[in-house]
C-alpha cells in the first residue's frame, strides 16, 4: 500500500510532550499508521468478511461492467480523516466552520472534472448516481412533467422511469425501446415518440446497451421539440474521458455519470452541466436533496479525475475496448448470440435462449468456478428480471489488472465449458483451478498478492 504520513508534526509533539511529563522518555513513540488499532484488532468478523472479499476479488474474474478496482491512492483518500468532517454548502459558502482543507479539495475536484470533460459546470457532491438523477429532476422539472427514457428492460435504468421507482412515480414518464430486429436504438422512432409526448426532457442514458450513442441525433431531436437533454454516461465515463467514444457533454444540457465503473474512481457520482443550469443544479443537490457532501470521496474523485487525464488512462480505455470487442468475438466464435451482434464499447449482453440455459443459473453457476457477472434481461425477454433470459458482462476491472487479448481467450472458453455443461461439477472444478491460477498472475491493485 502506499505509505500514510506520519501524523502532523505538531500533535507528534505534544504526545512526545506528554510521554515526557509521564516519565515515559525513553519510550519511543511512532505515531504512524502501524500503530494505530486495525479492524483486526476490534472487530474480527468485519475483518475476516474484507479477507475473504480480498481471496474473492484476487482469485476471480470481475465480470460485472459497473465494476472495478481503484487505486491505492484512492483508497487511500476514502480511508482518510476527511470522513470527520462536516461541510454543507460549496467551497467559499459553508454552514460549518473548518473548511480551509475542504475547500481546497472540493475546488481541485470541481476543476479536474470540468477540465477532463471540457464541462461549463460540475457539481461534485452527489453520493450515487441515483440521487445525482432526482436532484437534475428536481432542479429541471417539475412533478408529473412528461420526460422520455430508455426502458429498463431495454439496457436503461431504474431512475429513469421505471414505473415503481420515485422516477416513475414522481414524472410522466414515456419510455421508448431498442428495435427487436438489431437490437440497436431507433432514432426514426425516438423523433417520432417526442414529437408526440413533447417531453420537457429527453434521457440518454445505459446501463445493458453495447452500442456507441448518437448524441447528436438526440439533441437534434430534442431541439425539435423544445425538450431539454440528460446524458447519463455512467457506464462510459471513463471511455468517454479518454476520448474512446464520443461525448455528448457539447451537446446536451446536463450530463452525469456515476465515478465508479469505468472512471474508476470512488463510489459516488458528479453533474456536470452548460453555465445557465448551474445555480438549479448546485441549489437541488444541496440542500434540495442532500446535507453534508462525503469529503472523503471528493477527495477521492480528485484523484481519480487527475488519473483518467494520464496518458496511462487512455491506453487503459483503449484496451477495455479492444478486450471487450475481442471477447465478444471469441464468444460469437463458441455460438454465444450477442444483442446488436457485438460492443462498441466495454459491455456485452448476451441471450442465451439458444444455450438452454437461464441467466440465473448461468451468473450462479458460473460464480461458483471464480467467473462473477451479471443475470440481465434481454430486450423484448419473456423472463423476469430475477429470471431473464441473458447475461451481462463486461471487461473494465479485468483489464485493470492487465489482462489482454489472449486472457479474453480463455475467459470466452471458461465461460462456453460452463455453459454447455452447466451439471458437470468436473469440469466446474477443472476451470475453476484454471480461473484462480490465471487470476494470481494479475494482481489486483490495493491487494497484495
Ligand atoms: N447498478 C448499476 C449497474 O450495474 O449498471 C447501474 O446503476
Amino acid at each position: 500500500m502506499t505509505q500514510i504520513p506520519d501524523i502532523d508534526v505538531e500533535v507528534k509533539k505534544a504526545f512526545e510532550n506528554e510521554a515526557k511529563r509521564a516519565g515515559l522518555s525513553q519510550t519511543p513513540i511512532k505515531l504512524t499508521r502501524d500503530s494505530m488499532i486495525t479492524i483486526k484488532d476490534q472487530d474480527l468478523k468485519i475483518h475476516e468478511a474484507i479477507e475473504h472479499e480480498k481471496k474473492r476479488q484476487a482469485e476471480g474474474i470481475e465480470l460485472i461492467p459497473s465494476e472495478n478496482y481503484v487505486s491505492e491512492p484512492i483508497l487511500e483518500a476514502m480511508g482518510s480523516i476527511l470522513t470527520n468532517k462536516y461541510s454543507e454548502g460549496y467551497p467559499g459558502k459553508r454552514y460549518y466552520g473548518g473548511q480551509e482543507n475542504i475547500d481546497i479539495i472540493e475546488n481541485l475536484a470541481i476543476e479536474r472534472a470540468k477540465k477532463l470533460f471540457g464541462a461549463e459546470h460540475a457539481n461534485v457532491q452527489p453520493y450515487s448516481g441515483s440521487p445525482a438523477n432526482t436532484a437534475i429532476y428536481f432542479a429541471l422539472l417539475k412533478f408529473g412533467d412528461t420526460v422520455m427514457g430508455l426502458k429498463l428492460a431495454h439496457g436503461g435504468h431504474i431512475t429513469h422511469g421505471l414505473p415503481i421507482s420515485f422516477s416513475g412515480t414522481a414524472y410522466n414518464f414515456v419510455q421508448y425501446g431498442v428495435e427487436k430486429e438489431t437490437g440497436r436504438l431507433n432514432m426514426k422512432e425516438v423523433r417520432e415518440m417526442a414529437i408526440k409526448h413533447k417531453p420537457k426532457m429527453i434521457i440518454a442514458g445505459f446501463t445493458a446497451y453495447p452500442r456507441d450513442i448518437d448524441w447528436k441525433a438526440f439533441k437534434e431531436i430534442a431541439d425539435a421539440v423544445g425538450a431539454l437533454t440528460m446524458a447519463d454516461i455512467s457506464h462510459t465515463a471513463g471511455l468517454i474521458a479518454a476520448g474512446e467514444l464520443e461525448s455528448p457533454v457539447p451537446y446536451f444540457d446536463v450530463v452525469m455519470t456515476t465515478t465508479h465503473k469505468t472512471l474508476r474512481g470512488p463510489r459516488g457520482a458528479i453533474i456536470l452541466c452548460k453555465e445557465k443550469f448551474a445555480k438549479a443544479i448546485d441549489r437541488a443537490v444541496f440542500p434540495g436533496l442532500q446535507g453534508g457532501p462525503h469529503d472523503h470521496i471528493i477527495a477521492a474523485k480528485a484523484i481519480a479525475f487527475d488519473e483518467a487525464s494520464k496518458p496511462a488512462f487512455k491506453e487503459y480505455a483503449a484496451q477495455v475496448k479492444k478486450n471487450a470487442h475481442h471477447l465478444a468475438e471469441e464468444m460469437k466464435k463458441r455460438g454465444f448470440e450477442l444483442v446488436s451482434g457485438g460492443t462498441d464499447t466495454h459491455l456485452i449482453l448476451a441471450d442465451l435462449s439458444n444455450k438452454g440455459v437461464r441467466g440465473e443459473q448461468a451468473q450462479r453457476t458460473l460464480d461458483q468456478v471464480g467467473i462473477t457477472l451479471n443475470k440481465n434481461t434481454v430486450p423484448y425477454d419473456t423472463g423476469s428480471p430475477m429470471d431473464p433470459s441473458g447475461i451481462r458482462l463486461g471487461t473494465p476491472a479485468i483489464t485493470t489488472r492487465g489482462m489482454k487479448e489472449p486472457e479474453m481467450e480463455l475467459i470466452a472458453e471458461w465461460i462456453d465449458r460452463i455453459i454447455s455443461n452447466i451439471d458437470d461439477q468436473e469440469i466446474h472444478a477443472q476451470v475453476k483451478k484454471e480461473v484462480k491460477e490465471m487470476c494470481l498472475k494479475f494482481p489486483v491493485p490495493g491487494i497484495e498478492s
